[in-house]
C-alpha cells in the first residue's frame, strides 16, 4: 500500500478572501492576494483505507461536515469508493487565525488525490482544495499567489525569489482555537453587515493597487493596501449583527504600536486574519531593529520569523 507524505506552508493573504459568491461550491467572493510562508508547516501522511474517512489533527481524531464534502469530491472524480487514512500535523497554532486550514486542506487534495493514483495538475489540486477551505486553493503554489474572485482556482503569481529582501513576522498573541470559524463568521458578515456590499467593491480596487505595488517591490504602497484590506475586512464583522470581534487587548496594542514604528520613520506594516494575531511585513534591514522595539514595549507574543517560502514537497512509500 501507498503512504504519502505532504509537507505544506500556509497562505497568508495580503489582500483578503471574506465572503463567498457560491456556497455550494465554495468560490470566493473577493480577488485575493497572498504569499506562501516559510518556516510554517502542515504535515500529512495519506493511505488508502477499506471503510470509513478517519483524520488525526495533532494526535487527535478530528471529523467535520467539511471533510465529508472533500472526500466525496475525491471519490466522485476517482469513480472509486475508496476511503482515506489521514494523519496531521502543524509546527504552528492550529485554528488560531494563522491560516492552517489552507495548508491543511492542500495537503489533503495533495495527498489524497496520490493515494488515489489520480493525475491531477496543479490546477485541478487547487480547485479540490477549495471545496476543503478557498484559501487552500492558494496554498497548492509556493511563492505569491492569486485567487481571483468568482475563480475555482489559484494562480501563481510570483516565485519565492521574487523579494528576498522581504521578511514577515508572524506575532502570536494568543495561540488557543478561535471561538469563531471563518466560514460561518464570513457568511455572518454578508447577512447582516450594512458594509459587505461596499468591501466587495473597494477589494476588488485594493487587489489591483496592491498587485502592481507588489511586482514593483513598493513597500509602503503594498503596505498602504495591505492595511487597508485587513481594517475593511474587520469593518464588515464590526458592522454584522451581533458582531464577530477576533481582537485581544494585545492585538489592538500591536496594531497601535505599528502605527508608532511607522511614525518614527520604519517601513512595517500589519495585517491579520480571522484571529487575535498579527502579521508583520518589512525589509529585512530593518527586521532586527523592529523586533527589539517590540521586544522592548513589554507586550506579550510569541514570534515566528517567515518570508516567502516554496510550493509543497510530496514524497511516497510503499508499506
Ligand atoms: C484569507 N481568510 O484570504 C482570509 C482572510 C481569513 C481572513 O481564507 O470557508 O478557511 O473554508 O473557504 O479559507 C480563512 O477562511 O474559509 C481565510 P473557507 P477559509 O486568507
Amino acid at each position: 500500500m501507498k503512504r504519502v507524505l505532504v509537507k505544506v506552508s500556509p497562505s497568508l493573504a495580503l489582500i483578503k478572501y471574506w465572503g463567498k459568491h457560491d456556497k455550494k461550491e465554495n468560490i470566493p467572493a473577493t480577488s485575493s492576494l497572498a504569499v506562501t510562508l516559510k518556516n510554517l508547516t502542515t504535515e500529512t501522511e495519506i493511505s488508502l483505507r477499506d471503510e470509513k474517512d478517519r483524520v488525526i489533527i495533532g494526535g487527535k481524531e478530528n471529523w467535520s461536515r467539511r471533510y465529508e464534502t472533500f472526500f466525496s469530491r475525491i471519490r466522485e472524480i476517482s469513480g472509486r469508493k475508496i476511503y482515506f487514512n489521514v494523519e496531521s500535523r502543524n509546527t504552528f497554532p492550529t485554528s488560531a487565525g494563522l491560516a492552517s486550514s489552507s495548508s491543511g486542506f492542500a495537503a489533503l487534495a495533495i495527498g489524497a488525490s496520490r493515494a488515489a493514483e489520480l493525475n491531477l495538475d496543479n490546477q485541478e489540486l487547487s480547485s479540490l482544495a477549495r471545496f476543503g477551505s478557498a484559501s487552500a486553493a492558494r496554498a497548492i503554489f509556493g511563492g505569491f499567489t492569486l485567487l481571483p474572485r468568482h475563480s475555482r482556482y489559484a494562480q501563481p503569481f510570483l516565485g519565492p525569489d521574487h523579494w528576498p529582501e522581504l521578511a514577515v513576522l508572524i506575532l502570536i498573541v494568543d495561540p488557543g482555537e478561535k471561538e469563531n470559524h471563518s466560514r460561518e463568521a464570513m457568511e455572518h458578515c454578508r447577512l447582516t453587515s450594512p458594509f459587505y456590499k461596499a468591501w466587495l467593491k473597494d477589494s476588488e480596487t485594493l487587489f489591483y493597487e496592491a498587485r502592481q505595488a507588489l511586482l514593483n517591490k513598493d513597500l509602503e504602497k503594498l503596505g498602504t493596501f495591505m492595511n487597508a484590506s485587513y481594517l475593511r475586512m474587520f469593518s464588515t464583522m464590526l458592522g454584522a449583527y451581533p458582531p464577530v470581534i477576533y481582537w485581544k487587548a494585545e492585538s489592538i496594542a500591536l496594531i497601535r504600536f505599528c502605527r508608532e514604528l511607522r511614525k518614527r520613520g520604519f517601513g512595517v506594516w500589519e495585517t491579520m486574519d480571522a484571529g487575535p494575531q498579527l502579521k508583520l511585513f518589512c525589509l529585512k534591514n530593518e527586521k532586527d531593529k523592529i523586533l527589539h522595539s517590540l521586544k522592548e514595549e513589554g507586550l506579550n507574543f510569541v514570534i515566528i520569523e517567515s518570508e516567502a517560502g516554496p510550493g509543497p514537497e510530496v514524497t511516497e512509500r510503499e508499506v
